[in-house]
């Protein structure tokens, strides 16, 4: 048994959108997609910011963040930042989310402290090892990994090949159950059902919801599909 609480509950996992400007529907606003998509049931947000903003000085990226935060501090989910350490501390969301070619979680955790939630992604069998390895190492440094692509996306171009519930399943075979695990990658209403086998603790999705003309009915739709 953990002697702590988890920094991130597997419910919080449950529907989590993924999104940035270069996401959002035209006229679309960050707190208006959030607002619609919690009432839906989104159950955690990740700020993911692929605009030249991404290369632009802190206040900047702060200032760009930083109504999606409100929203979503507003909505109580918790708020998550994709690979940008120091604009989740600036911020003060509630950790970060990065890949295998992002700052090393050991970094990220040195920079972030003990409270910050680290999500990692792993989608291959070495990305697998290097991750028990970083377990072995210290069992509590990664809150949660997102697997995937789970389908073939659009929204991601260097995501990989598309696992399917078989690939998943590969990848996670053997894992601690205790460490909370998100399927992301071509997440849809169409896909979804393909997806029940895997075991997983929630689904990530970018376009399933930015795309959408509803997506306070969209999530509630996936939840219910799930
Ligand atoms: N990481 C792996 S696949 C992906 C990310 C960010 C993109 C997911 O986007 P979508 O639109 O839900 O397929
Ligand atoms: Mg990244």
């Amino acid at each position: 048994m953990p002697s702590t609480a988890p920094r991130l509950p597997k419910r919080a996992l449950r529907l989590y959108l993924v999104f940035g400007p270069q996401d959002l529907r035209p006229n679309a606003s960050a707190p208006g997609l959030i607002n619609a998509a919690v009432e839906g049931g989104v159950t955690c947000v990740q700020w993911r910011d692929k605009t030249e903003t991404a290369a632009a000085p802190l206040d900047t990226r702060v200032a760009a963040a930083q109504p999606a935060f409100r929203a979503a501090r507003a909505q109580g989910v918790p708020f998550l930042i994709n690979d940008d350490v120091a604009l989740a501390a600036a911020l003060g969301a509630d950790g970060v989310h990065l890949g295998q070619d992002d700052l090393p979680p050991i970094e990220a955790r040195a920079q972030l402290g003990p409270d910050a939630v680290i999500g990692w992604s792993v989608g291959t069998a070495e990305e697998r090892a290097r991750l028990d390895l970083l377990r072995t190492q210290d069992p509590a440094l990664i809150d949660y990994i997102g697997v995937g692509p789970a389908f073939a996306t659009g929204t991601k171009a260097d995501a990989g090949v598309a696992l399917g519930s078989a690939g998943i399943n590969a990848v996670i075979e053997g894992l601690d159950p205790a460490l909370p695990i998100v399927a992301i990658g071509g997440i849809s209403l169409q896909t979804l059902p393909h997806l029940r086998e895997a075991r997983v603790d929630g689904i990530a999705v970018v376009s399933a919801l930015t795309r959408s003309s509803d997506p306070r009915a969209t999530a509630q739709a996936l939840l219910s599909t799930a």
